[in-house]
C-alpha cells in the first residue's frame, strides 16, 4: 500500500468520521478506500462501447461566474448524448439539474464527469444503467 495526502473540507471529514463510527470501520482510511472502490466500480462497470443511459444530478450556485452557460454549452456540444435536462430553481441562488444521457458508456461517462467537475458544481452524482434490451412490438415487424 502507498500513503498519499489528500485535502478535505471539515464538513466532508465529519461525514467520514460519522461513517467510521456508525458502520464499524477500523479508521478513516478504510472508510475512504471503501467509498473510492464503490465510486470506481460504478464508473468502470461497463465496457466503453456498451450502450447505456445515465442519470446525472448536480447542484450549483447559479451566481458562479459563467457556470450555467458553461454547463449548457457542454450539453449542447454533446447533444447526441443528451436526452433531457430537468432544471429546478431550488432557492434564490441554487439550481439543481438532472440530465439524462444515452449512448455508449465511454462517451456518456466522460460527459457526466465533465458536468460534475465544473468548478462550482457540488453534489455531482451519476447512475449508469445498462441500456435495456430492445423491446419489440408487433408493429415493428
Ligand atoms: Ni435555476
Amino acid at each position: 500500500m502507498q500513503r498519499i495526502t489528500i485535502t478535505l473540507d471539515e464538513e466532508l471529514l465529519d461525514l467520514i468520521d460519522r461513517r467510521v463510527e456508525t458502520q464499524g470501520y477500523q479508521g478513516r482510511s478504510e472508510a475512504i478506500r471503501d467509498l473510492l472502490r464503490g465510486g470506481i466500480r460504478e464508473a468502470e462497470a461497463l465496457p466503453e462501447d456498451a450502450p447505456c443511459v445515465a442519470v446525472v444530478s448536480y447542484l450549483y450556485d447559479h451566481n458562479t461566474r459563467e457556470l450555467p452557460k458553461r454547463l449548457n454549452q457542454t450539453l449542447h456540444a454533446h447533444h447526441d448524448l443528451t436526452r433531457s435536462t430537468l432544471h429546478v430553481h431550488l432557492d434564490a441562488g441554487h439550481c439543481l439539474e438532472v440530465s439524462v444521457l444515452q449512448g455508449p458508456s465511454g462517451p456518456v461517462c466522460e460527459l457526466s464527469r465533465q458536468l460534475m467537475v465544473e468548478r462550482g458544481v457540488e453534489h455531482g452524482q451519476v447512475q449508469v444503467i445498462p441500456a435495456p434490451v430492445q423491446h419489440r412490438h408487433a408493429v415493428d415487424e
